[in-house]
């Protein structure tokens, strides 16, 4: 594969603006320039708060392309189609057009991801606050006509993926974890036996010539599966909980609209939204504490459940440390920081980089070059860095911040790198690679 790089190279700084600059596509930035020519909805919250350092107009521009492709049940689908045809699964294959809920004229898949877009939203809104002048007025103008659309999502996500109140979103799809082959859900995906199905052609191995960093056949034929079960109930919220063949409560997933709910009501508490944040508290604090019941008295780690087996899920990955995003409860988080900086995790001694790997190097399931297996993420490390510093945790946030720029410093923006050898993979020009980049970059 050859990679896009700057014609002039300078500072990382001016890298990661290069990148962002060379994937905006006008209204939307693509994921990555060839992998993902589209925009993803957490990715596209992560890039936003890059963008606010830039032009905190373009980011809310970002945040508008997104809303614009919401359901009418308030879901913000994960994927918001743009012009090019070459990704697989594209709009044919995901055949929402006409769904109940779908909007008229927008391609977009039929599932969700992490609700980390309140925090996008703090970040930009703050930015333009800081700036002042025209900045702020943009901002804030978003904020008061956007409130409600970004409510719905949440209250959604709390009805429709947690219709029994257990505080633990329910997840239809790895993809919707966003963690899309961690370890974390093989036991769930064992289920998943493919019957007969439409061709799945791939469109991701011509992008990254190296098969072993990226899911295998088999899982892309069940991921193919799973979306054509949802796609013959219309993506209906009810009638997917009793056909799909994957079914799990993702903690991280939980964390994340906790803490975002905290955030959201933050905001509208700002702006008279007293009511709507009252509900959103209520949010949060439910699935705070679905996060903290999920946690293994052995092992101090998060789980996942699995609803169809009834079975919690112990793999150590990364969202084990959902806690540390969402929860201020001080024995608690101790423990999960004595966790992650202890020798399973950043202070294993092979690691290059002493940097949360998205799966446990200790853990019998780590591949270190395999995609969500075991490589480090930038952008999951800027999202632990954010709940550490909101909740006081403020010296490893630094931490990780700092080692994360010495990861970077190649200037690559890899979508993932190896934590032995700190190589690239993946994607390169990784938008959000680049966003988080840009973030740490000011704050220094
Ligand atoms: C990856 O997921 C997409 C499917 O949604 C893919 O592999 O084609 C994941 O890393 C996901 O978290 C991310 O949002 C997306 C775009 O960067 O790529």
């Amino acid at each position: 594969m050859t990679h896009q790089t700057r014609p002039h190279p300078g500072s990382l700084a001016e890298g990661a603006e290069y990148v962002l600059r060379t994937n905006d596509r006008g209204h939307m930035t693509v994921a990555a320039p060839r992998l993902y020519p589209h925009l993803w909805s957490w990715d596209a919250a992560f890039v936003s708060i890059g963008l606010s350092r830039l032009s905190v107009e373009r980011a809310v521009t970002e945040l508008r392309t997104l809303l614009g492709a919401q359901w009418s049940t308030g879901m913000i689908p994960h994927i918001v189609f743009g012009d090019d045809r070459s990704y697989f699964p594209g709009p044919d294959r995901w055949g929402t057009d006409g769904a109940a809920g779908a909007p008229a004229g927008i391609a977009t898949s039929g599932i969700c991801q992490p609700p980390v877009h309140a925090i996008a939203l703090a970040e930009v809104v703050a930015q333009g606050r800081r700036l002042g002048g025209t900045d702020r007025l943009v901002a804030e103008e978003f904020l008061d006509e956007t409130f409600d659309q970004w409510f719905n999502w949440h209250a959604w996500l709390a009805a429709a993926r947690d219709p029994h109140g257990h505080g633990m979103v329910e997840i239809h799809h790895g993809w919707e974890s966003g963690l899309d082959n961690s370890p974390r859900w093989d036991h769930s995906y064992a289920m998943v036996e493919p019957g007969e199905l439409e061709p799945v052609v791939r469109s991701d191995l011509q992008h990254v010539a190296d098969l072993s960093q990226r899911p295998s056949d088999y899982e892309y034929r069940q991921y193919a599966w799973l979306i054509d079960q949802m796609r013959s109930v219309g993506y209906d919220d009810v009638a997917m909980r009793t056909t799909v063949d994957f079914r799990v409560r993702d903690v991280l997933m939980s964390a994340i609209l906790a803490v975002a709910s905290d955030v959201l009501a933050e905001l509208g508490e700002g702006i008279g939204r007293q009511a709507q944040a009252h509900r959103l508290r209520a949010t949060a604090d439910r699935f705070r504490l679905g996060v903290t019941r999920a946690v293994s008295p052995v092992t101090g780690l998060a789980r996942d459940f699995d609803v169809r087996t009834g079975e919690w899920i112990h793999t150590a990955t990364v969202a084990g440390f959902a806690p540390l995003l969402c929860s201020s409860d001080r024995a608690l988080r101790d423990r999960q920081l004595r966790i992650l900086t202890g020798p399973q995790w950043m202070a294993h001694p092979s690691l290059k980089f002493a940097l949360p790997t998205s799966t446990s190097p200790s853990s019998p399931a780590f591949r270190c070059t395999t995609y969500w297996r075991g490589p480090v993420w930038p952008v999951i490390t800027w999202l632990l860095a954010w709940g550490l510093r909101r909740h006081g945790d403020e010296s490893l946030a630094e931490q990780l911040r700092l080692t994360s720029l010495e990861q970077l410093a190649h200037e690559d923006f890899a979508e993932y790198y190896d934590p032995f050898s700190g190589f690239a993979l993946g994607s390169r020009n990784q938008s959000w690679t680049a966003a988080v980049a840009l973030d740490w970059l000011s704050e220094g």
